[in-house]
């Protein structure tokens, strides 16, 4: 059940007027994996806690949502719910364990097409399976007191279905390939059922207090043009239809896509109904704007490795990125795939701060 409890008023929504392609006093700012192993406060945490016992803990999700907010207090102008993209697999019937240092692994994967009948449940009841993450939502939107939006979010159907054939993180997904050549059917039957899934989890989510939706194809560049029109492109655009369709004009969210190294396909993500295309560093800002032309808000996109830097590389990149970008509107700063754990936290709070610094110069020229 949902919180019945109002939220409080929402302070600070720059980013839900950005995605919507209002006019913004600076381009607004967040960062994907913003809460995690950067941070000492996680690590701490990490040490008490699973992974997974995290998530399912709305005070442990709660928390930790929380953390990135208030260290860089003022600075950030989204939350994202602590949770994973593989929640859903297990949602679906499937183990997933975190090891520590390792990432995700799936003790018993699919191997052949006949078990997508039998390893994986025939319906998924979200109301039943992933309450917690309806509960921690509820619980970190009325915690966050209206100081920024709170972020939902999904993994796509290709990039799920890759890690529910590999088992874990893998270099070429040579496994979930070889079942897009070897049994087309029963790969578009997997995406399909991964894809009913991703809708009414996403609806929930919202339903439960988040106010942005994001879905992450994580793997989208590991598949070619022709491959991800087949096997990614209609389960995305399905899934923006069908959550805008469920919650119908009032409850709808602004959307985003994040289809990692999709640049080929940046054209037609911006015609399948999410409000905002994010972009990895592989794209120059100028270029991407000229393929949009204004239909969407575009967010990325700095290289997670110039936080590595040091400070000047760190202000030179955002500066010219924010500069690049910002210049039309329809802008939201962030990096262009997670931040990585080895970042110092003076790297990321630096490239807050300039961000800030020039998105304001930027508007106001
Ligand atoms: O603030 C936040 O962003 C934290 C919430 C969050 C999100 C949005 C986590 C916590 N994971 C994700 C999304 C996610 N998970 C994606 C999509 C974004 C992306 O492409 O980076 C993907 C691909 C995953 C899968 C996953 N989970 C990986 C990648 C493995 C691989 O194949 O390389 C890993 C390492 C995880 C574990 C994980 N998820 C989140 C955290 C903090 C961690 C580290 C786990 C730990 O503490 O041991």
């Amino acid at each position: 059940m949902a919180d019945p409890k109002p939220f409080p008023p929402l302070k600070n929504d720059l980013i839900l007027r950005a995605a919507r392609g209002e006019k913004t006093e600076r381009a607004p700012v967040w960062v994907m994996r913003q809460a995690g192993r950067y941070l000492p406060e996680f690590r701490e945490e990490r040490v008490m806690n699973d992974f997974f016992k995290i998530c399912r803990t709305p005070e442990l999700a709660t928390k930790v949502t929380l953390q990135p907010i208030d260290r860089y207090d003022g600075l950030l102008d989204a939350s994202i719910i602590f949770s994973d993209i593989l929640v859903i697999p297990q949602a679906l019937g499937m183990e997933v364990e975190m090891v520590p240092g390792k990432g995700p692994h799936f003790p018993d994967p699919l191997v052949k097409p006949e078990e997508v009948h039998t390893k994986l449940k025939e319906s998924v009841d979200v109301n039943k399976e992933l309450q917690y993450v309806f509960d921690a939502i509820t619980m970190t939107r009325h915690a966050l007191n209206g100081r920024v939006p709170l972020i939902g979010f999904v993994g796509a159907p290709w990039t799920l279905m890759s890690y529910m054939i590999e088992g874990g993180g893998s270099k070429t997904l040579s496994k979930a390939k070889e079942w897009l050549y070897k049994y087309p059917q029963e790969s578009h039957e997997l995406l399909r059922r991964i894809t009913d899934v991703c809708v009414d989890f996403l609806v929930g989510q919202v339903r439960a207090g988040a106010q942005m939706l994001q879905v992450f194809e994580s793997w989208g560049g590991e598949l070619g043009p022709h491959e991800f029109e087949q096997f990614s492109l209609p389960y995305l655009a399905q899934i923006a239809t069908r959550v805008k369709e469920i919650l119908g004009r009032d409850e709808s969210v602004p959307m985003t896509v994040f289809a990692k190294g999709s640049w080929y396909a940046l054209d037609k993500l911006a015609v399948i109904g999410y409000e905002t295309v994010s972009l990895d560093w592989t794209y120059s800002p100028t270029a991407a704007k000229a393929v949009t032309k204004g239909r969407v808000t575009l967010q990325g996109n700095m290289d997670p490795s110039v936080l590595l830097g040091g400070d000047e590389a760190i202000v030179a990149t955002a500066t010219r990125m924010v500069r690049e970008f910002g210049s039309t509107g329809r802008y939201i700063a962030n990096l262009g795939h997670g931040i990585l754990p080895s970042v110092p936290v003076e790297g990321m709070e630096l490239f807050l701060k300039t961000v800030h610094r020039v998105g304001l110069e930027v508007a106001a020229e």
